[in-house]
Protein backbone atom coordinates (compact mmCIF):
# COMPACT_ATOMS: atom_id res chain seq x y z
CA UNK A 1 0.00 0.00 0.00
CA UNK A 2 1.46 3.52 -0.99
CA UNK A 3 0.43 6.33 0.28
CA UNK A 4 0.52 8.24 -2.70
CA UNK A 5 -1.63 5.75 -4.69
CA UNK A 6 -4.51 7.39 -3.97
CA UNK A 7 -3.77 11.24 -5.50
CA UNK A 8 -3.25 10.53 -8.96
CA UNK A 9 -5.20 11.97 -11.59
CA UNK A 10 -3.39 11.23 -14.66
CA UNK A 11 -6.62 12.03 -16.69
CA UNK A 12 -7.88 15.19 -15.46
CA UNK A 13 -5.47 18.20 -15.72
CA UNK A 14 -7.82 20.74 -14.76
CA UNK A 15 -8.10 21.65 -11.15
CA UNK A 16 -11.10 22.63 -10.41
CA UNK A 17 -12.53 19.42 -12.28
CA UNK A 18 -10.20 17.44 -9.50
CA UNK A 19 -11.86 19.52 -6.86
CA UNK A 20 -15.30 18.71 -7.61
CA UNK A 21 -14.17 14.61 -7.64
CA UNK A 22 -12.41 14.61 -4.50
CA UNK A 23 -15.75 16.07 -2.79
CA UNK A 24 -16.40 12.50 -3.44
CA UNK A 25 -13.31 10.73 -3.20
CA UNK A 26 -12.64 12.52 0.07
CA UNK A 27 -8.48 13.21 -0.88
CA UNK A 28 -7.09 15.47 1.24
CA UNK A 29 -5.63 17.48 -1.42
CA UNK A 30 -5.74 18.81 -5.16
CA UNK A 31 -2.76 20.89 -5.50
CA UNK A 32 0.44 19.50 -7.64
CA UNK A 33 3.12 21.47 -5.51
CA UNK A 34 1.70 20.09 -2.24
CA UNK A 35 1.03 16.53 -3.65
CA UNK A 36 5.10 16.70 -4.81
CA UNK A 37 6.22 18.09 -1.46
CA UNK A 38 4.76 15.06 -0.17
CA UNK A 39 6.26 12.62 -2.61
CA UNK A 40 9.50 14.18 -1.73
CA UNK A 41 9.33 13.89 1.80
CA UNK A 42 8.15 10.52 1.89
CA UNK A 43 11.05 9.88 -0.43
CA UNK A 44 13.59 11.68 1.84
CA UNK A 45 12.33 9.90 5.45
CA UNK A 46 12.23 6.66 4.39
CA UNK A 47 15.60 5.84 5.89
CA UNK A 48 15.24 7.36 9.23
CA UNK A 49 15.78 4.87 11.81
CA UNK A 50 12.97 5.21 14.54
CA UNK A 51 12.45 3.65 17.61
CA UNK A 52 10.16 1.24 18.14
CA UNK A 53 8.58 2.36 21.06
CA UNK A 54 7.71 5.58 19.58
CA UNK A 55 6.06 3.64 17.02
CA UNK A 56 3.81 1.72 19.56
CA UNK A 57 3.05 4.78 21.35
CA UNK A 58 1.70 6.25 18.07
CA UNK A 59 -0.26 3.35 17.36
CA UNK A 60 -1.69 3.15 20.99
CA UNK A 61 -2.49 6.83 20.43
CA UNK A 62 -5.10 5.78 17.64
CA UNK A 63 -2.42 7.51 15.24
CA UNK A 64 -0.76 6.49 11.97
CA UNK A 65 -2.98 4.40 8.88
CA UNK A 66 -3.64 1.44 9.22
CA UNK A 67 -2.49 -1.70 6.50
CA UNK A 68 -5.55 -1.40 5.14
CA UNK A 69 -6.67 0.74 1.97
CA UNK A 70 -7.06 4.50 2.87
CA UNK A 71 -9.54 5.12 5.26
CA UNK A 72 -12.71 7.07 4.57
CA UNK A 73 -14.41 5.80 6.84
CA UNK A 74 -13.31 8.58 9.52
CA UNK A 75 -16.02 11.22 7.98
CA UNK A 76 -18.81 9.16 9.57
CA UNK A 77 -20.35 7.49 12.50
CA UNK A 78 -17.33 7.21 14.61
CA UNK A 79 -16.20 10.46 14.29
CA UNK A 80 -19.68 11.25 16.05
CA UNK A 81 -20.04 8.53 18.76
CA UNK A 82 -16.46 9.75 19.79
CA UNK A 83 -18.00 11.38 22.29
CA UNK A 84 -14.54 11.26 24.38
CA UNK A 85 -13.06 13.78 22.21
CA UNK A 86 -15.57 16.49 22.98
CA UNK A 87 -16.16 15.66 26.76
CA UNK A 88 -12.09 14.66 27.40
CA UNK A 89 -11.18 18.34 26.54
CA UNK A 90 -13.99 19.77 29.23
CA UNK A 91 -15.42 21.85 25.48
CA UNK A 92 -18.54 20.13 25.60
CA UNK A 93 -18.58 20.57 21.46
CA UNK A 94 -19.29 23.93 22.05
CA UNK A 95 -18.00 27.14 19.39
CA UNK A 96 -19.01 30.31 18.81
CA UNK A 97 -17.57 32.33 15.52
CA UNK A 98 -16.85 35.63 16.97
CA UNK A 99 -15.67 37.49 13.91
CA UNK A 100 -13.53 37.34 11.14
CA UNK A 101 -11.26 40.17 10.05
CA UNK A 102 -8.28 40.67 8.03
CA UNK A 103 -6.42 43.80 10.12
CA UNK A 104 -8.26 45.81 12.79
CA UNK A 105 -7.92 43.17 14.88
CA UNK A 106 -10.85 42.62 16.96
CA UNK A 107 -11.62 43.05 20.34
CA UNK A 108 -13.66 40.52 22.75
CA UNK A 109 -15.35 41.39 26.42
CA UNK A 110 -14.71 38.27 27.54
CA UNK A 111 -10.37 38.79 27.19
CA UNK A 112 -10.01 34.80 26.75
CA UNK A 113 -6.46 33.58 26.53
CA UNK A 114 -6.01 33.28 22.83
CA UNK A 115 -3.67 30.26 21.04
CA UNK A 116 -3.21 30.74 17.01
CA UNK A 117 -3.24 28.08 14.97
CA UNK A 118 -0.81 28.83 11.65
CA UNK A 119 0.58 27.28 9.01
CA UNK A 120 1.08 25.80 5.53
CA UNK A 121 -2.14 25.79 3.43
CA UNK A 122 -4.12 22.78 3.14
CA UNK A 123 -2.28 21.45 6.17
CA UNK A 124 -5.43 20.79 8.45
CA UNK A 125 -5.83 24.18 10.73
CA UNK A 126 -9.91 24.45 9.77
CA UNK A 127 -10.19 20.84 10.60
CA UNK A 128 -8.58 21.27 13.72
CA UNK A 129 -10.64 24.08 14.69
CA UNK A 130 -13.37 22.22 15.00
CA UNK A 131 -11.58 19.16 15.79
CA UNK A 132 -10.84 20.46 19.16
CA UNK A 133 -14.31 22.10 19.77
CA UNK A 134 -15.51 18.29 19.47
CA UNK A 135 -17.49 18.95 16.40
CA UNK A 136 -16.94 17.02 12.92
CA UNK A 137 -14.46 18.00 11.46
CA UNK A 138 -16.31 19.00 8.04
CA UNK A 139 -19.51 19.89 9.92
CA UNK A 140 -18.18 22.32 12.28
CA UNK A 141 -17.77 26.75 12.30
CA UNK A 142 -14.31 26.29 10.13
CA UNK A 143 -14.48 25.82 6.86
CA UNK A 144 -12.85 23.05 5.54
CA UNK A 145 -11.27 22.03 1.93
CA UNK A 146 -9.22 19.94 0.06
CA UNK A 147 -7.73 23.43 -2.49
CA UNK A 148 -5.05 24.96 -0.58
CA UNK A 149 -6.03 28.47 -0.11
CA UNK A 150 -9.25 28.15 1.35
CA UNK A 151 -9.33 30.40 4.49
CA UNK A 152 -8.90 33.99 3.74
CA UNK A 153 -9.09 35.70 7.11
CA UNK A 154 -8.38 35.49 10.21
CA UNK A 155 -11.14 33.91 12.25
CA UNK A 156 -11.97 34.01 16.00
CA UNK A 157 -13.94 30.83 17.54
CA UNK A 158 -14.68 31.02 21.27
CA UNK A 159 -14.12 27.21 22.11
CA UNK A 160 -16.45 25.79 25.47
CA UNK A 161 -19.46 27.46 26.76
CA UNK A 162 -19.82 26.75 30.86
CA UNK A 163 -17.40 27.92 31.30
CA UNK A 164 -15.58 29.59 27.80
CA UNK A 165 -12.16 28.39 27.72
CA UNK A 166 -10.29 30.16 25.30
CA UNK A 167 -10.46 31.52 21.84
CA UNK A 168 -8.68 29.58 19.11
CA UNK A 169 -7.88 31.61 16.20
CA UNK A 170 -7.77 30.09 12.71
CA UNK A 171 -5.23 31.86 10.54
CA UNK A 172 -5.05 31.74 6.42
CA UNK A 173 -2.33 29.97 5.16
CA UNK A 174 0.98 30.39 3.73
CA UNK A 175 2.67 29.13 0.72
CA UNK A 176 1.42 27.86 -1.87
CA UNK A 177 -2.24 28.47 -2.64
CA UNK A 178 -4.55 28.28 -5.60
CA UNK A 179 -4.90 32.35 -5.12
CA UNK A 180 -3.68 35.03 -6.93
CA UNK A 181 -0.09 36.21 -5.80
CA UNK A 182 -1.82 39.64 -4.01
CA UNK A 183 -4.28 37.30 -2.45
CA UNK A 184 -0.98 35.17 -1.01
CA UNK A 185 0.56 38.37 0.13
CA UNK A 186 -2.09 39.68 1.85
CA UNK A 187 -2.79 36.44 4.06
CA UNK A 188 0.89 36.64 4.54
CA UNK A 189 0.33 40.08 5.73
CA UNK A 190 -2.45 39.03 7.61
CA UNK A 191 -0.67 36.47 9.09
CA UNK A 192 2.59 38.02 10.58
CA UNK A 193 0.18 41.51 11.33
CA UNK A 194 -1.58 39.44 13.91
CA UNK A 195 1.43 37.40 15.54
CA UNK A 196 3.34 40.96 15.54
CA UNK A 197 3.52 40.79 19.31
CA UNK A 198 1.03 43.46 19.39
CA UNK A 199 -2.08 41.57 20.34
CA UNK A 200 -2.15 41.33 24.28
CA UNK A 201 -4.72 37.98 24.60
CA UNK A 202 -2.00 36.54 22.16
CA UNK A 203 -0.67 33.39 24.58
CA UNK A 204 0.76 31.20 21.77
CA UNK A 205 0.86 30.08 18.78
CA UNK A 206 0.60 26.38 17.55
CA UNK A 207 2.29 26.20 14.35
CA UNK A 208 0.88 23.09 12.07
CA UNK A 209 2.81 21.02 10.17
CA UNK A 210 1.65 18.36 7.79
CA UNK A 211 3.04 14.96 8.62
CA UNK A 212 3.06 14.04 5.26
CA UNK A 213 4.92 17.06 3.87
CA UNK A 214 7.46 17.76 6.49
CA UNK A 215 9.09 21.03 7.48
CA UNK A 216 8.94 23.88 4.31
CA UNK A 217 11.10 27.13 4.07
CA UNK A 218 7.89 29.18 5.13
CA UNK A 219 7.41 27.50 8.54
CA UNK A 220 11.23 28.09 9.38
CA UNK A 221 10.67 31.50 8.97
CA UNK A 222 7.26 31.68 11.37
CA UNK A 223 9.47 29.78 13.69
CA UNK A 224 12.47 32.42 13.40
CA UNK A 225 9.79 35.39 14.15
CA UNK A 226 7.81 33.93 17.02
CA UNK A 227 11.03 33.02 18.72
CA UNK A 228 12.00 36.77 17.87
CA UNK A 229 8.97 38.16 19.16
CA UNK A 230 8.94 35.77 22.23
CA UNK A 231 5.67 34.02 21.34
CA UNK A 232 5.07 30.91 23.30
CA UNK A 233 4.74 28.19 20.26
CA UNK A 234 4.18 24.33 19.82
CA UNK A 235 4.65 22.25 17.03
CA UNK A 236 1.47 20.20 16.10
CA UNK A 237 1.96 17.26 13.14
CA UNK A 238 -0.95 16.73 11.59
CA UNK A 239 -3.02 14.57 9.17
CA UNK A 240 -1.20 11.50 11.81
CA UNK A 241 -3.64 9.02 9.92
CA UNK A 242 -2.24 9.63 6.28
CA UNK A 243 1.20 7.56 7.39
CA UNK A 244 1.95 4.08 8.63
CA UNK A 245 2.96 4.78 12.07
CA UNK A 246 6.67 3.66 11.57
CA UNK A 247 6.34 6.93 9.06
CA UNK A 248 4.67 8.66 11.07
CA UNK A 249 7.48 8.22 13.56
CA UNK A 250 10.21 8.89 10.40
CA UNK A 251 8.37 11.78 9.96
CA UNK A 252 8.66 13.25 13.50
CA UNK A 253 11.78 12.31 13.58
CA UNK A 254 13.00 14.54 10.00
CA UNK A 255 11.01 17.19 11.39
CA UNK A 256 12.97 16.95 14.56
CA UNK A 257 15.86 16.94 13.13
CA UNK A 258 15.22 19.96 10.83
CA UNK A 259 13.95 21.50 13.59
CA UNK A 260 18.05 21.21 15.22
CA UNK A 261 18.94 21.83 12.29
CA UNK A 262 17.52 25.56 12.57
CA UNK A 263 18.30 25.77 16.22
CA UNK A 264 15.57 25.96 17.53
CA UNK A 265 14.55 25.46 21.44
CA UNK A 266 12.28 22.64 21.71
CA UNK A 267 11.52 24.22 24.87
CA UNK A 268 7.76 22.96 24.39
CA UNK A 269 7.04 19.15 25.74
CA UNK A 270 6.98 16.95 23.82
CA UNK A 271 8.05 19.01 20.64
CA UNK A 272 6.18 18.13 18.29
CA UNK A 273 2.44 16.46 19.00
CA UNK A 274 1.28 14.60 16.54
CA UNK A 275 -2.70 14.78 16.28
CA UNK A 276 -5.12 13.85 13.63
CA UNK A 277 -8.07 15.88 12.70
CA UNK A 278 -10.37 13.40 11.38
CA UNK A 279 -10.12 10.77 13.30
CA UNK A 280 -9.45 12.71 16.48
CA UNK A 281 -6.52 10.88 17.97
CA UNK A 282 -4.23 13.23 19.79
CA UNK A 283 -6.89 15.79 20.10
CA UNK A 284 -7.28 15.84 23.28
CA UNK A 285 -3.50 15.58 24.53
CA UNK A 286 -3.47 18.68 22.28
CA UNK A 287 -6.23 20.42 24.02
CA UNK A 288 -4.73 19.66 27.37
CA UNK A 289 -1.33 21.35 26.01
CA UNK A 290 -3.15 24.37 25.15
CA UNK A 291 -4.91 24.78 28.63
CA UNK A 292 -2.20 24.07 30.94
CA UNK A 293 0.81 25.83 28.51
CA UNK A 294 3.33 24.24 30.52
CA UNK A 295 5.96 25.09 27.60
CA UNK A 296 9.50 25.49 29.44
CA UNK A 297 10.46 22.06 29.70
CA UNK A 298 13.13 20.46 27.68
CA UNK A 299 11.59 18.15 24.91
CA UNK A 300 11.33 14.71 25.09
CA UNK A 301 11.50 13.91 21.57
CA UNK A 302 14.72 14.50 21.26
CA UNK A 303 15.34 12.00 23.70
CA UNK A 304 13.50 9.90 21.11
CA UNK A 305 16.42 10.26 18.59
CA UNK A 306 18.87 9.50 20.81
CA UNK A 307 16.85 6.03 21.29
CA UNK A 308 17.02 6.04 17.99
CA UNK A 309 20.65 6.76 17.38
CA UNK A 310 20.98 4.01 20.05
CA UNK A 311 18.59 1.33 17.94
CA UNK A 312 21.12 2.11 15.14
CA UNK A 313 24.00 1.20 17.26
CA UNK A 314 22.96 -1.85 18.64
CA UNK A 315 22.45 -2.94 14.94
CA UNK A 316 25.31 -2.05 13.34
CA UNK A 317 27.23 -3.58 16.43
CA UNK A 318 25.40 -6.98 15.94
CA UNK A 319 26.09 -6.58 12.70
CA UNK A 320 29.74 -6.49 13.26
CA UNK A 321 29.53 -9.13 15.43
CA UNK A 322 27.77 -11.49 13.13
CA UNK A 323 30.59 -10.76 10.97
CA UNK A 324 33.90 -10.83 12.98
CA UNK A 325 31.62 -14.77 13.92
CA UNK A 326 31.36 -15.66 9.79
CA UNK A 327 34.78 -14.70 9.34
CA UNK A 328 36.14 -16.91 12.23
CA UNK A 329 34.26 -20.13 11.40
N1 LIG B 1 -6.64 12.54 6.08
C1 LIG B 1 -6.71 13.69 6.74
N2 LIG B 1 -7.03 14.80 6.06
C2 LIG B 1 -7.10 15.96 6.74
C3 LIG B 1 -6.81 16.05 8.12
N3 LIG B 1 -6.94 17.35 8.50
C4 LIG B 1 -7.31 18.01 7.39
N4 LIG B 1 -7.42 17.19 6.33
C5 LIG B 1 -7.80 17.55 4.98
O1 LIG B 1 -6.87 18.49 4.49
C6 LIG B 1 -7.53 19.44 3.67
C7 LIG B 1 -7.24 20.83 4.17
O2 LIG B 1 -7.83 21.01 5.44
P1 LIG B 1 -8.14 22.47 6.02
O3 LIG B 1 -8.54 22.26 7.42
O4 LIG B 1 -9.02 23.22 5.11
O5 LIG B 1 -6.67 23.08 5.96
P2 LIG B 1 -6.22 24.58 6.27
O6 LIG B 1 -4.87 24.49 6.88
O7 LIG B 1 -7.28 25.30 7.02
O8 LIG B 1 -6.06 25.16 4.80
P3 LIG B 1 -6.16 26.69 4.30
O9 LIG B 1 -7.37 27.31 4.92
O10 LIG B 1 -6.27 26.53 2.84
O11 LIG B 1 -4.89 27.34 4.71
C8 LIG B 1 -9.00 19.07 3.67
O12 LIG B 1 -9.26 18.30 2.53
C9 LIG B 1 -9.14 18.23 4.92
O13 LIG B 1 -10.20 17.30 4.82
C10 LIG B 1 -6.45 14.85 8.81
O14 LIG B 1 -6.18 14.82 10.00
N5 LIG B 1 -6.42 13.71 8.06
MG1 LIG C 1 -8.36 26.94 6.66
Amino acid sequence: ANNEDHVEYDDLDDLTARHRRARKERVDSVSDTILEARRLHLRRIRDFEVDPETVEQLRKLGLGRRKQPLDNRAFTKKWLNNKQVATGMGAGGFAVHLGSASKDWPMFKHNLPEVALAGHTNCGKSTLVNALAGIHPRQGLAGVSERAGWTDFVSFYQIGKKPPVLTLVDLPGYGHAVANRSMQREWRRMTKDYLSGQRRQLCRCCVLVDATRGLAEEDRILLAHLERRGIEHQLVLTKGDLLLPEQLAQSMAAVTQDLMDIGAKLLAKPPILPVCGHTGAGVTALWENMRTRSLREPGSLVSSIEAARRVREAKLEKDRLKLQHTRTR
